[in-house]
């Protein structure tokens, strides 16, 4: 890993735009856990949204705790975070025009579709699948949010093409290659959400189309859909990779493997969206085997995932004392909370990425679609290896950024630890819900079929117990942050703990070629053809056919 200077540092302007990124995303977060301590309390039968500050339905609360989560906090994260890695490892600030544009888009696209929902003018949850429709505003929200990682991607572009024009035959540091990977990645996939939102939603929801496609616009957003959650995952894997190594007295196991991972996420991303789409009529078998085969692929560079980042901590553990099988896991930085919390996260998302598994085979995911099982999943995979490791990399970013200590240094550690025992029951709850046929997504599941379904009435108190623990585990986060912005003792600069590699770069041979991303996008669109060329020939031209629905608020 190429170190740049230790004393690294950003100019003001381009620390503030990242400071007001993640200071939005931490907002966001906060907000969504009152949601979502709503709807866990609905699986248990308990209805809080008689006093719910500006939540008049369910499903605007689903929508509120869904968007914020999955689109706010993450796209927070992945701008601002792989901003500051992208320029730690070329030891250069970004293009500042570029980096405030990212911001500003950001923060207005937030706002706008924060209105919509609040004003209950978008209760159309995170999906936004049509023929639901919402808002104009809420559209336009969505599109500007994307907008901003596009522009968030071009200051990474600049930046390396700048380095490279300045370190002619010098290999890519690696963590400013696995940065800019996760943006390259993201804005090829990002095309399908970006032509259902623009070309069908906004003009649908300002009249200027009668009707809408419902299962083009699906087929879109499930296009970048998968690929999402990589562009959620991925940051956190840069952490795991390139700084939770250092962090724990190792090193990272292979340079190379590390690229390949990486590659492999920007190949197979995309086309795997079909298994989202299992159930959907008009999509051929056949192609939904295709990506059904390919999402088994994907799977595979989070598994070498899990065998580098463990190879890093024993190599820590063990550099640090650690003897036998196992006694390298008590040596590992388990007292820091910006790593424990990490640590946690990377447990968890082992449960999360076996659900994963299970939902990828086609006769299982007949039994859970539709089901909490879903929501099960995707608590322990974005809902803890992403936001976990977001919280647990705040406990160091946040004191970088604004040169404060952490305030809270105990509660910040035992947060990572109610945290994780919070989520781990709320999702034992929804998989077996899930596992006995709970629909997700249904105001009516908690208030009236519980009594009728035993093992429903169950899950649904699990879940709700396990909410209410996840949510004191996200007001003790906002509690510590907020401290820290505010009261932190200002300290001098500190470092970025950006980890070396036991094996070097290579210099020469087939390796050096990895570092020609050319190629490999060119392959991943040759894979996003054979994916989803067949479905575009077969089925197109759109059938606009569904009028659309929802609350008459125009
Ligand atoms: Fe998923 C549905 C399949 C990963 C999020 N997923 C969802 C939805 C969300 C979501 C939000 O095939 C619901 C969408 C909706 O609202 O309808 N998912 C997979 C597969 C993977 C996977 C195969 N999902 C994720 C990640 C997410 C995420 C990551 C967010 C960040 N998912 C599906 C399918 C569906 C689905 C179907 C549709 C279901 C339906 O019918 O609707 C794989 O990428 C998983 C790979 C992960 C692993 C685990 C690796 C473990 C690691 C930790 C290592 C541990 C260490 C231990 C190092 C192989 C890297 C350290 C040791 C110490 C001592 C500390
Ligand atoms: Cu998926």
């Amino acid at each position: 890993m190429a170190v740049a200077a230790a004393d690294f540092d950003l100019p003001r302007s381009q620390k503030r735009n990242i400071r007001w990124m993640l200071y939005v995303g931490f907002v966001a977060l906060t907000v969504a856990a009152v949601n979502g301590l709503g709807q866990a309390l609905n699986y248990a039968g308990i209805d809080i949204l008689d006093w719910f500050p500006g939540m008049q339905t369910y499903y605007q609360g689903l929508t509120a705790h869904g968007v914020l989560m999955a689109l706010v906090l993450t796209f927070a994260f992945a701008n601002a975070f792989l901003a500051l890695m992208t320029a730690r490892a070329l030891a250069r600030p970004l293009p500042g025009l570029l980096l405030a544009g990212a911001t500003w888009t950001f923060i207005l696209g937030t706002g706008l579709a924060g209105f919509a929902i609040v004003s209950g003018r978008a209760s159309v949850l995170y999906t936004f699948y049509a023929p639901l429709k919402a808002h104009w505003t809420f559209y336009l929200g969505a599109a500007l949010l994307v907008i901003s990682t596009w522009l968030l991607s071009a200051a990474l572009f600049t930046a390396l093409v700048r380095w490279r024009r300045e370190n002619p035959g010098e290999r890519i540091p690696l963590l400013a290659y696995i940065s800019v990977l996760t943006f390259a990645m993201w804005d090829i996939a990002s095309l399908g959400l970006a032509i259902e939102v623009v070309v069908f939603l906004l003009p649908w929801s300002l009249g200027l189309w009668e009707a809408i496609d419902p299962l083009l616009t699906r087929t879109l957003f499930w296009f970048s859909g998968h690929a999402i959650v990589y562009f959620w995952l991925l940051p956190a894997y840069v952490s795991w990779y390139a700084l939770i190594p250092r962090q724990n007295g190792g090193k990272l196991f292979s340079d190379g493997i590390t690229r390949i991972v990486f590659l492999m996420f920007l190949l197979l991303s995309i086309p795997v969206g079909f298994h989202h789409q299992y159930t959907d009529p008009g999509i051929p078998a056949w192609q939904k085997a295709v990506h059904g085969f390919l999402t088994f692929g994907v799977f595979f560079p989070s598994l070498v995932t899990a065998f580098s980042v463990m190879a890093a901590l024993e190599n820590g553990g063990r550099a640090r004392g650690g003897r036998g099988l196992l006694g390298w896991i008590p040596k590992l930085s388990w007292g820091d909370p910006a790593v424990s919390a990490q640590l946690l996260a990377m447990l968890v998302f082992l449960l999360g990425g076996i659900t994963g598994l299970m939902n990828a085979s086609y006769s299982m995911n007949q039994v859970v679609h539709n089901t909490t099982f879903i929501p099960g999943h995707f608590h322990m995979t974005v809902g803890t290896a992403v936001a976990l490791t977001i919280m647990g990399v705040s406990y160091w970013l946040v004191p970088w950024l604004t040169g404060r200590q952490l305030v809270g240094r105990r509660i910040a550690l035992a947060q990572g630890w109610v945290y994780t025992i919070g989520v781990l029951v709320l999702a034992r709850g929804l998989i077996q819900g899930g596992l006995e046929g709970m629909p997700r997504r249904s105001a009516v599941v908690a208030s009236s079929y519980m009594g009728e379904v035993p093992g429903w009435h169950w899950a649904g108190q699990i879940a709700g117990i396990g909410g209410v623990i996840m949510f004191v585990g996200i007001a003790m986060f906002a509690v510590v942050i907020a401290a820290t912005i505010l009261f932190g003792k200002r300290t001098g600069e500190q470092e970025i703990p950006v980890s070396e590699t036991i094996l070097p770069p290579a210099r020469s041979g087939w390796e050096v070629r990895l570092d020609d991303l050319r190629l490999y996008v060119f392959l991943a669109i040759l894979l996003i053809l054979i994916a989803y060329g067949p479905f575009a020939v077969g089925y197109l031209p759109p059938k606009m056919t569904a009028p659309g629905f929802g609350p008459p608020f125009f």
